[in-house]
């Protein structure tokens, strides 16, 4: 088997999720990295639709996450990506599916919102990504007069759109919450799922918690009406689960 490459935007949170799982099942991939805009051509030359992650594998291109996530269970079943019953799977299919819809794009059009005005900021964050090719680096800070408003138009980024969004991501937390307010260690079953890594990739713009894995920027970049924001989703049970989640991540390195 060749091993499967994985075409991302470096720091997307989609691609986050699906480098977690694929790591926590224990199988190998290589990255393919970009810079949001220098991704299209690469999805398209990948078979992709137009978003990463894309997965390309022996047995066919997987152009979404999920498809990403479901391929690695079909892999390595052992891993229990998607619990041990059937009915957990179910549940865990359905948070994947609702966080993907009610979270992910959420998050990133907040957090977007507030870093995109500062070109300094923004700039510093796509130049760190290291993992993406140094051509793409180097001719970002050219390309950006046309890049910052083609992403504002292309997710609808405006005050009222982040505004809108700041309201999905409060709702969200509370759903997670209220889930968890039972004592449970993880949304579903008793280990970590599908559940519990979408729930902490799609809400990472809006902790930026120190997590080297992201590869987000660190949360003082943002102006401090957005820094409080953001402390005040650290400090709500949601945040808080998202940052033990995490912390499991650091410690248990790919099997
Ligand atoms: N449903 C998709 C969503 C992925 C997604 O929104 N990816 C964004 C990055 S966070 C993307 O590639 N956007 C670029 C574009 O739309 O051209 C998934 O789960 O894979």
């Amino acid at each position: 088997m060749t091993t499967p490459r994985l075409v991302t935007i470096s720091f997307s949170h989609y691609c986050d999720k699906a480098r977690w799982a694929l790591d926590h099942a224990g199988l190998a991939y290589h990255e393919e990295a970009h810079l949001p805009g220098f991704h299209a051509p690469a999805v398209r030359r990948a078979g992709g639709k137009r978003t990463t992650p894309v997965l390309v594998t022996d047995e066919g291109v997987l152009p979404d996450s999920k498809d990403i996530l479901a391929w690695a269970d079909r892999q390595r079943p052992e891993a229990r990506l998607y619990g041990r019953a059937p009915e957990e799977r179910r549940e865990i299919e359905a948070l994947e599916a609702m966080l993907g819809d009610e979270l992910g794009p959420h998050t990133r059009r907040w957090a977007y919102f507030h870093i995109l005005p500062d070109r300094a900021a923004t700039l510093a964050m796509f130049t760190s990504q290291t993992v993406t090719p140094s051509h793409e680096r180097a001719i970002v800070p050219f390309a950006f007069p046309v890049l910052r408003p083609l992403m504002r138009r292309a997710m609808r980024i405006d005050a009222e759109g982040a505004e809108r969004s700041r309201k999905k991501v409060d709702a969200t937390f509370d759903t997670i919450a209220e889930r968890l307010s039972d004592g449970r260690a993880f949304l579903v079953g008793d280990a970590l799922s599908v559940a519990d890594i979408t729930f902490a990739t799609l809400a990472s713009p809006a902790l930026l918690w120190e997590d080297p894995s992201s590869r987000l920027p660190p949360v003082d970049v943002l102006p401090p009406a957005a820094v409080s924001r953001i402390q005040a989703w650290r400090a709500h049970p949601a945040g808080q689960f998202a940052l033990q989640i995490t912390r499991l991540r650091a410690s248990s390195p790919p099997r």
